[in-house]
């Protein structure tokens, strides 16, 4: 049942995990406490422990916070009152012990650098929504901490992250931990209101179940790692709501920058150099981004030389997986992760953004190179090419290959409004959630659409966009082509016209590139390469999402038949 505004008195927000993250700092803390002993000429530290702590990885340190959390998770779990009332930072502080122990790392802390490091859980950073949010949502509700953290951790918490919260309730407050019932009725009660009247904030299933049953309202809210359940079931079980972030405030999407920007080079001495079978392309087949990569990847011939690995295109709560449906491996070949995030976390486990496809990896370094598809296409271009044979060299392609030094400052050019209005115009038409930012975004989408189709009327632009070769133009403009009528155009409601019906010219240049299996693209890359049930099914869950609905209630459209018309239609 969706929440009511008009009943609900409060807002009860679990905190670690929910209101703050806390990987970040408390892996940051752990590895600089470490640094800081090891290099401290006053600490006489033995061999074998100065070794010890020194062969900690940044990966080691990350695995000891995310211990000392599930250690904290099992505590309050398995926590009997009768036996008297321990608090969660003595529980930090007993466990930090145990953990240092089983590392063989005694004797690198002092106590009073041990207490320090319990006080890292004293500043925690707000998720990155968090503070605007919880501002607004204080104007209009009763806004409580509900949390088994003790109130002076709490106290700490607020004041670091200037978290405006109307009201703190705790579970010292009441002598026992969450899930105990103990803990959600007297937090009502504290705030003088009956459990229907109350909704609990939490990234947690079993916290949200629990409410549930005592007659709250339960809202989910998605917060990476927190949450390893099976998550269809049990959101139905215990959640009235969820929220997944798509949106800022305004109700426009707007596409986080990539992180990871190395290059695969061939100058001497790179640290990325081309060897074949050292690099691996993860995608998955819905992504119009990722589908840049694939296409130059098998324009290019590279297949020998750089490994693909498919992920699903069902964007999930925990982001893309490895499934084995929409064309995915069954796990990730090299570490048999099932998760894309895995891996964005064993290039740098404090990584705070998006897990997106596509990813460029390097097996040797174990780490991504780069995450940007506009990126990744160029080094394909040429970087790999002395491991080519002659003729699919950049130097040897007719034309000057996909991005010829002749035409780069009209490509460029081209990309800039094709990306903007178009590649990334149908997200943010389709991801709007307010009428002003939809239409803000349709119709200059259209308008671009317009300005293709009037490029191709001129003069040196057939059958390509830049005559008669295939060039980096083409490749990014095709992507969204193929989406468009199957997906774009119902799914994300541009539907102002269709390409087979209002735009016969990038019409006829999509068909002629999707069916053309001849050597110029390499027997058929942009057919063999294009899923249009995944487009429709994909798209469709994405926004299903946003609307609340469940996967398993999806319809998915059956036009337009055919998908794309024939070459002579
Ligand atoms: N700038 C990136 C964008 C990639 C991107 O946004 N990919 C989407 C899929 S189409 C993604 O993985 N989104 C997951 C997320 O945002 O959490 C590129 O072009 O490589």
């Amino acid at each position: 049942m969706a929440i009511n505004p008009q009943t609900t008195k409060a807002l009860l927000f679990d905190i670690f995990g929910t209101t703050v993250q806390w990987r970040t700092t408390v892996t940051k803390a752990l590895k600089e406490a470490s640094e800081r002993a090891l290099s401290d000429p006053q600490k006489s530290l033995t061999q074998d422990l100065r070794a010890q702590a020194s062969a900690m990885t940044e990966d080691n340190w990350h695995d000891m916070a995310e211990d000392w959390r599930a250690s904290y998770s099992r505590f309050t779990k398995t926590f009997d009152p009768s036996k008297g009332f321990v608090s969660v930072d003595q529980h930090h502080s007993e466990a930090l012990l145990e953990l240092v122990q089983q590392r063989q790392l005694e004797g690198l802390f002092t106590d009073s650098e041990l207490q320090d490091l319990v006080q890292a859980w004293h500043r925690l950073d707000p998720w990155d929504d968090t503070v605007r949010g919880l501002r607004l949502l204080s104007s209009k509700f009763r806004t409580c901490t509900l949390s088994n953290g003790n109130v002076s951790l709490l106290e700490d918490l607020i004041r670091h992250g200037q978290l405006a919260f109307t009201d703190i309730a705790s579970a010292e407050q009441f002598g026992a931990y969450k899930p105990s019932p103990r803990v959600y009725l007297g937090a009502a009660a504290r705030l003088g209101f009956e459990p229907r009247e109350c909704v609990l904030v939490a990234a947690h299933l079993r916290d949200l179940k629990a409410a549930k049953a005592l007659g709250f309202g339960t809202i989910y809210v998605e917060r990476f790692g927190e949450e390893e359940e099976d998550l269809g079931q049990a959101i139905e079980e215990g959640v009235d709501q969820k929220i997944y972030k798509l949106t800022d405030e305004d109700g426009h999407f707007r596409r986080q920058d990539s992180v990871f920007r190395s290059r695969v080079s061939r100058s001497p001495g790179a640290e990325f150099p081309p060897e074949k079978d050292r690099y691996v392309l993860y995608l998955n087949y819905g992504c119009p981004w990722a589908h840049r990569t694939n296409l130059v990847r098998s324009l290019k011939g590279l297949e020998d030389v750089i490994q693909l690995v498919v992920c699903d295109a069902e964007f999930g709560p925990e982001g893309w997986t490895f499934s084995g449906r929409n064309g995915s491996a069954e796990k990730d070949p090299l570490y048999g992760f099932t998760k894309m995030s895995q891996l964005y976390f064993k290039a740098n486990p404090g990584y705070t953004g998006r897990y997106t496809v596509p990813v460029l990896w390097d097996k040797k370094r174990e780490t991504i190179v780069n995450n940007e598809s506009s990126e990744i296409i160029r080094m394909f271009y040429t970087e790999f090419d002395d491991l080519l044979p002659e003729e699919r060299r950049e130097v040897n392609t007719p034309g000057g290959g996909f991005y010829p030094a002749h035409l780069r400052k009209e490509i460029d050019e081209m990309n800039e409004w094709v990306y903007n209005r178009i590649n990334n115009g149908v997200y943010k038409t389709g991801f709007a959630t307010t009428q002003e930012a939809y239409e803000a975004n349709l119709y200059p989408l259209f308008e671009a659409l317009d300005r293709v189709e009037a490029h191709l009327a001129q003069p040196g632009h057939q059958p390509y966009l830049f005559g008669e070769h295939i060039t980096e133009a083409d490749i990014r403009l095709y992507t969204t082509i193929a989406r468009f009528d199957v997906a774009y155009y119902l799914i994300f409601r541009c539907n102002l016209g269709m390409i087979r019906h209002d735009f016969p010219l990038i019409d006829r240049w999509y068909r002629r590139l999707y069916h053309d299996e001849s050597e110029r693209t390499r027997g058929g890359v942009f057919k063999k390469t294009t899923f249009f049930d995944v487009y429709k099914f994909g798209y469709l869950v994405a926004v299903g999402k946003k609307q609340g609905v469940d996967t398993s209630q999806l319809v998915i459209p059956a036009g337009p038949k055919p998908a794309i018309l024939p070459l002579e239609a």
